[in-house]
């Protein structure tokens, strides 16, 4: 099986970089003396959040015998280093085995496995090797290469919250939304909070948050909610972070403070008399 046998997917925005990487390596992993069996292909899998990256790694199995019949194990490696010079011993010593993988299949097959829980945004590399049932071993294949999608961008900090209205009980609120990667896109959710002392960094986890904030809208929308709740004749302070989907978490909002109206009336009069 020749790399020229691989299947190259250019769905995927970075295959052009891999496939630059994959021939420039590929005659790296000849110099070491590996027999290449086929050409390993890494590409980004769906959708991405922080919590799950994943690549699938696609290759052509070889045989158990050269090119021939049905080789019987794999075993597939990666790290976020390349190799360095030659020593791609070192590297697969020092690599980490992916778990999970399939049973080779008959030689010309084309065989996958995803590779998940790994970084988001992160370059990895791939290579694998296969053995017959004594086992023989395959010299390394070609590194496959491959970027995890992902996003690591919070939403923008709100710098614009105000104070529109206040009751007796209750200080309304208005913003402007900011997106999901700086002030572009939709943020996932707001935090907001308020506090009778001066919310801060530092006592943003003591702050009372509030319940049924609404969903951010797209970046640059103006957004309100009201606090509801509150004492009268109090001095509040609100303030408010973002998320967006892959739970990145914008900086604090500007801090706003207001104080509830006075909320207790003149108490009824119980002696009122009438004169002529
Ligand atoms: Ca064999
Ligand atoms: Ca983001």
């Amino acid at each position: 099986m020749t790399p020229m046998n691989c299947i190259l997917r250019t769905r995927h925005m970075r295959s052009r970089t891999f496939d630059r990487f994959a021939r420039t390596n590929l005659g790296q992993a000849i110099v070491v003396g590996a027999v290449v069996a086929g050409l390993l292909l890494a590409r980004g899998a769906g959708a991405q959040t922080a919590a799950d990256s994943s690549l699938t790694v696609v290759w052509t199995a070889p045989g158990d015998d050269g090119t021939s019949g049905t080789a019987a194990t794999y075993d597939l490696r990666f790290r976020t280093t390349p190799v360095a010079g030659t020593d791609t011993l070192s590297w697969w010593n020092g690599a980490t085995r992916v778990n999970g993988l399939p049973v080779p299949r008959l030689a010309g097959s084309i065989d996958s496995v995803i590779v998940r829980g790994l970084n988001p945004v992160t370059t990895y590399y791939f290579i694998l090797r296969t053995a017959d049932e004594v086992p023989n071993w395959a010299g390394y294949s070609n590194i496959g290469i491959m970027a995890t999608s992902g996003d690591v961008t919070p939403p923008g900090g709100i710098a614009d919250l105000g104070i529109t209205a206040t009751t007796g009980t209750s200080i309304a609120l208005r913003w402007t939304a900011p997106g999901n990667d700086g002030t572009t896109g939709t943020a996932a959710s707001y935090d907001i909070r308020y506090s009778t002392s001066l919310i801060t960094n530092a006592n943003w986890a003591q702050a009372t948050p509030v319940t049924g904030e609404p969903a951010p809208a797209i970046a640059g929308t103006p957004q309100t909610y009201t606090v509801t709740g509150l004492l009268g004749s109090v001095t509040y302070y609100a303030a408010m972070k973002t998320t967006d989907a892959s739970g990145n978490v914008s900086v604090l909002s500007n801090v706003v403070s207001g104080a509830t109206l006075d909320a207790i009336p003149p108490a009824p009069i119980r002696d009122l008399t009438v004169r002529r």
